[in-house]
């Protein structure tokens, strides 16, 4: 598992890889793909609680995660309705970053949205530089409709997997199904195997 993860991140350093996954197109404009409305979130109000598998919490007002050291990265981004984008430029602070001060021995994430929404993955999936908190989009703060104050970036999953509006993750021993997970979509969701959905 761990090998099939690092040879498809390596191959999209490599700049004669192929830039879009099989069955994808691109895009210059950017979507929005929403299962609800926009929520409103007060800075003032806003927290990220990251929640161990022993019930410990661990949680960042805005100005603490504004404070943390940030990333820059650019990004190619896959919607599972077969859209891409290469290049997005973001910024935001690495999972590496937050769950530096977490121990824990969980396997699996429950990430959760401000709104309701949902998404799992291995937590191996958001460690070693594969994932950010994401706060500015294209050098301004995130758009409310693109996920601001700030969302989830897994890039080398589907993009379904980058809840906007992200307000915490569960650690957990076990896999437990997120929002479009429980619909029919892929566990994983790997856009360079094409894991649109449920056993692909
Ligand atoms: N909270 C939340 N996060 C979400 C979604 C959603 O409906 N709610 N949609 C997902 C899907 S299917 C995609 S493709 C991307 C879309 O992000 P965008 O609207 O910024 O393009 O957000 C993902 N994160
Ligand atoms: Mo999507």
């Amino acid at each position: 598992m761990a090998g099939v993860v690092t040879r498809g991140f390596k191959g999209r350093r490599d700049p004669s890889a192929p830039k879009l996954p099989p069955g994808q197109y691109l895009t210059r404009d950017f979507p929005v793909l929403s299962a609800g409305p926009t929520p409103e979130i007060p800075l003032d109000q806003w927290r990220f609680t990251i929640t161990d598998e022993t019930g410990g919490r661990h949680a960042w007002r805005w100005q603490e995660l504004l404070d943390l050291p940030s990333e820059q990265p650019t990004l190619d981004i896959h919607c599972v309705t077969k859209w891409s984008k290469l290049g997005t430029r973001w910024e935001g602070v690495s999972l590496d970053t937050l769950l530096s001060s977490v121990g824990t021995s969980a396997t699996h994430a429950l990430v959760h949205s401000y709104g309701g929404y949902s998404t799992n993955l291995p937590l191996a999936d958001l460690r070693d530089g594969k994932a950010w908190i994401a706060y500015r989009y294209e050098g301004e703060d995130i758009p409310g409709e693109h996920g601001g104050p700030a969302r989830l970036l897994v890039p080398h999953l589907y993009f379904w997997k980058s809840a906007k509006w992200v307000c915490g993750i569960e650690l957990r021993a076990e896999d437990t199904p997120g929002f479009w997970e429980t619909m029919g979509y892929n566990n994983y969701g790997d856009p360079w195997r094409e894991q649109r959905y449920t056993g692909d």
